[in-house]
């Protein structure tokens, strides 16, 4: 026999003790060592409330504890409590009921039976009865009005539910929704082959139940089915049952025979026996933990019960370009998918981030889906880099084109996904109580999507307007007039700040770390170079995805800068520079991120620039980084950025001379004093690559949340699955090349991966997939020794995690290129997914 270690523990206690057997005390002896028992142990929940109240039957008043849930109650359970109908009482259960009251949001009725043997069969029965019915009835005293109704008990009080469920339908009494049978007293002749077995006559054996049931029941009377409810004949009307039973336990088989029993007539919700138990385990869970375990079971499938599960292959989060294609190509394998999108339509980034001068600063002619021949061939950008309405439209577009909304929840935010070990499948649960089980759980959360609320002190004391760049009003904003602050200089803030200069009274921007920006030189775009790219745009789509960042454009040069004369050096600059794109000054030549001395001239060219464009010295000196190499900080693009600063309704204000010290009523003060203000910007970033994923609760195998597995910084294995998380995917995912290339390219590779696995998965009859230990370690530390190579850790960036207090500092992507990290994966998965376990 293997007991798990707890309740060995507490057997030897008991036999340490030398208790007598409770069949050889008196009632009232049994009754006191009962309760001592329960008196050793914690209270249970104290935010749960009490009432005790009387209910009379026929003539005689039986107690009863009301215990309510803090929040809004969702059921109301009466619990019958166990102990052979002759030991123990509400008191002594309080524990469990208030448990109970708090993990399942129940208004728990205690109900205080008379016991035996001073009150034989049936009276312990009626008064149970007479309690369903009291409650029923009242329900609007205890706050229970409209709730469902759930009856639940253990041992002898699993019997007394089990009959109250089949009284009430021969009486026409209350309806009952659901019935909990914890190790339930089902047969009262004993004979089950548990009664025979050695190892399960533990805690109680076949001389304690014998006793117990002569204490209850007379011999004849025994066998009527309102004292062993597996005889009754008929028990289809009754209500669906959840069944509990322990593997040592002399109860086993006749909790489980009713079980069938249920499951006969189609009533069975869910059996379930605990391995390593004995009898009475469910209701000591402080003293042996496996009760909180069998706890959390019951409250998982009362909710299933009560909340009705949908059931898909796959479910998939957010809408944005990731949610849109994966649904796309999961439906086209032929698996039911569910999408949830917390925005009210497609497009995720383009949808959130509608900022005055948002646009996308990867080429429009690359930055743009390739999986559809027709739909690269039809849709024509009208801008180099396309404003965010138009990649909106873009969204929406495709959206319509491949009938996407049809399988997207829309204004509907995923709260938890919790992977059910017992039936390999992920549960999903929306804010808005939604729930449904899949298969495959696919991430498409987007990296910059947890618009980050600053920590500023008076933040929300500020009576005039506020807005957050990454979570921009749909109506737009017009600051005609106004005296407007933007709090932030990354590229939302350079994006938007010369728009809002343009059209507010005043602008002031308050910076605290000067970024390097250079021309974007959006233009529109002519037909000839559309069609250009058109003509080949497949060839063109091959070779973007085997270059490092997902673009044709520019080239990287060989060469190292300290190798090539100064003038040409300077020439290559400038070409740069005159170029508009976004790596352009990056790739001009091979070792700008990897060496200081190089990275010093580039930034030094830029340097300059902004000297010789911005006028007053000062602002010049403020605006102008020195604190990080260029392209450590992800790099910007602009129109007019710098030249901004030239306007008169322009001023800076550099926070590392003058912090901010608080946010008024009025406006922002610093430490040279405040300024008022009608409207404030914070353009202030996000929680990046991890944020969107750590704001859901996500619990993999085990209960084990995905916040403490990651409490050190995110694990992975290629950034798209990680361990301990069966069937789940991140698309563009920690430490996969995500934010350092064209999103579109990378989104693309994960998705058709994710589904090349899926596919894999089923035509191989193999349902689960997880990363091992060890192949994430492997990646972890191949990740980190690329990122090493860089000057990338030298930045405070939100690459590294420095921009959110507290959040560990680490690389968040992978270096290697994503023409590398395509052939890594293609390999892995031709290797029939190596480094990952299959099932
Ligand atoms: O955010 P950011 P973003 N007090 O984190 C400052 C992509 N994107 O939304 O650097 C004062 O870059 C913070 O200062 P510091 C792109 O990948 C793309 O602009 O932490 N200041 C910084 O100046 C981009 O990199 C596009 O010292 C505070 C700013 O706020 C990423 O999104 C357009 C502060 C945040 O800059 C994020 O860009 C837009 C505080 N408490 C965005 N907290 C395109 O496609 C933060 N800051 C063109």
């Amino acid at each position: 026999m293997k007991l798990d270690f707890a309740t060995t523990s507490m057997l030897a206690n008991m036999a340490l003790s030398e208790a007598p057997p409770l069949n050889t005390l008196t009632a009232d002896e049994a009754r006191v060592v009962f309760s001592e028992i329960y008196r050793s142990m914690p209270p249970g929940p104290e935010s749960v409330g009490s009432k005790d109240i009387m209910i009379g039957v026929n003539g005689c008043d039986i107690r009863a504890r009301v215990l309510t849930p803090a929040g809004e109650a969702q059921s109301v359970m009466i619990y019958y409590h166990g102990g052979g109908w002759v030991i123990g009482n509400i008191d002594d259960y309080d524990l469990v009921g208030r448990h109970l009251a708090e993990q399942n949001q129940a208004i728990v009725v205690m109900v205080d039976y008379r016991k035996s043997p001073e009150h034989k069969f049936p009276v312990p029965m009626q008064d149970c009865y007479a309690a369903l019915t009291w409650v029923d009835e009242n329900r609007a005293k205890i706050g229970a009005d409209e709730l469902p109704l759930i009856v639940a008990g253990d041992s002898a009080g699993g019997n007394l539910a089990a009959v109250m469920a089949q009284k009430t339908i021969a009486e026409g009494g209350p309806h009952i929704d659901l019935q909990v049978l914890i190790y339930p007293v089902t047969d009262g002749r004993m004979q089950t082959p548990s009664f025979t077995h050695e190892e399960k006559q533990l805690f109680v054996n076949t001389e304690t139940m014998a006793h117990f049931w002569d204490q209850y029941a007379d011999a004849e009377k025994r066998l009527e089915p309102a004292a062993s409810p597996v005889l009754a004949d008929d028990i289809s009307g009754v209500a669906p049952a959840i069944v509990l039973t322990a593997q040592y336990d002399i109860l086993v088989d006749e909790g489980k025979a009713y079980a069938d029993k249920l499951d006969a007539v189609g009533k069975l919700v869910a059996y379930k026996c605990f391995d390593k138990q004995m009898h009475g385990f469910f209701a000591m869970p402080d003293a042996l933990p496996v009760g909180f375990e069998a706890m959390d079971w019951v409250r998982r499938e009362i909710d299933g019960r009560l909340n009705p599960v949908e059931s898909v292959d796959a479910v998939i989060v957010g809408a944005g370009f990731s949610g849109m294609y994966q649904l796309h190509k999961l439906r086209d394998m032929g698996l039911s998918v569910q999408v949830f999108e917390a925005g009210d339509d497609v497009g995720g980034t383009w949808y959130w981030n509608r900022y005055p001068g948002a646009r996308v600063d990867i080429e429009s002619m690359d930055y743009s889906y390739s999986f559809s021949k027709e739909l690269q061939q039809d849709w024509v950008w009208s801008e180099k880099y396309s404003p965010q309405p138009e990649l909106l439209r873009y969204a929406q577009h495709v959206a319509d084109r491949f009938d996407l909304k049809r399988d997207i929840a829309f204004n509907t935010r995923v709260a938890s996904a919790h992977f059910d070990d017992d039936n390999n499948q992920w549960m999903v649960t929306t804010e808005d109580g939604r729930r449904v089980r899949a298969r495959y759980l696919v991430m498409a959360t987007g990296v910059l999507s947890a618009a980050k609320t600053p920590d500023i002190a008076g933040r929300d004391k500020f009576k005039g307007e506020t807005y957050q760049t990454g979570l921009w009003p749909k109506d737009g904003v017009d600051f005609t007039g106004k005296r407007v602050a933007v709090i932030g200089t990354g590229s939302s803030a350079i994006q938007s700040i010369p728009l809002i200069a343009a059209e507010a009274n005043e602008l002031v921007i308050y910076q605290r770390t000067a970024a390097f920006t250079t021309p974007a030189r959006n233009r529109p775009l002519g037909n000839a170079e559309i069609d250009s790219v058109k003509s080949n745009y497949e060839t063109y789509r091959a070779e973007q995805r085997l270059t490092p960042g997902g673009i044709m454009n520019p080239e990287r040069m060989p060469e190292r800068v300290m190798d090539v004369p100064l003038e040409e050096r300077q020439r290559r600059f400038e070409e740069a520079w005159d170029g508009g794109l976004l790596t352009g000054l990056l790739s001009s030549f091979s070792d700008i991120q990897i060496n200081a001395e190089a990275n010093h001239e580039v930034s030094e060219f830029i340097r300059e620039r902004i000297r010789t464009t911005v006028k007053d010295k000062q602002t010049a000196e403020d605006l102008t980084p020195n604190t990080y190499p260029y392209g450590t900080k992800r790099p910007c693009i602009d129109t007019d950025y710098y030249e901004t600063y030239n306007r008169n309704n322009v001023s800076l204000v550099n926070l590392r001379r003058t912090p901010i010290e608080t946010i008024s009523e009025q406006g922002i003060k610093t430490s040279d004093g405040t300024r008022e203000f009608d409207a404030i910007v914070y353009a202030t970033g996000f929680d990046a690559m991890t944020g969107p994923l750590l704001r859901i609760d996500i619990r993999g195998r085990g209960g084990k949340r995905l916040v403490d597995t990651w409490l050190d910084g995110p694990t992975s294995y290629l950034g798209i699955a990680i361990h301990g998380f069966p069937n789940l995917f991140t698309i563009t995912g920690p430490s996969s090349p995500s934010v350092l290339s064209n999103m579109l390219v990378s989104i693309e590779q994960h998705v058709d991966w994710v589904s090349d696995c899926i596919g894999w998965l089923n035509k191989n009859g193999k349902t689960l997939i997880e990363p091992t230990a060890e192949a994430e370690f492997e990646w972890a530390e191949h990740t980190a020794h690329l990122a090493g190579m860089t000057l990338f850790p030298q930045a405070d960036s939100w690459y590294m995690g420095a921009n959110v207090p507290g959040k560990p500092r680490m690389f968040l992507a992978y270096v290697g290129g994503v023409g590398a990290y395509r052939m890594i994966c293609d390999t892995v998965a031709a290797s029939d997914y190596s480094g990952f376990a299959t099932h």
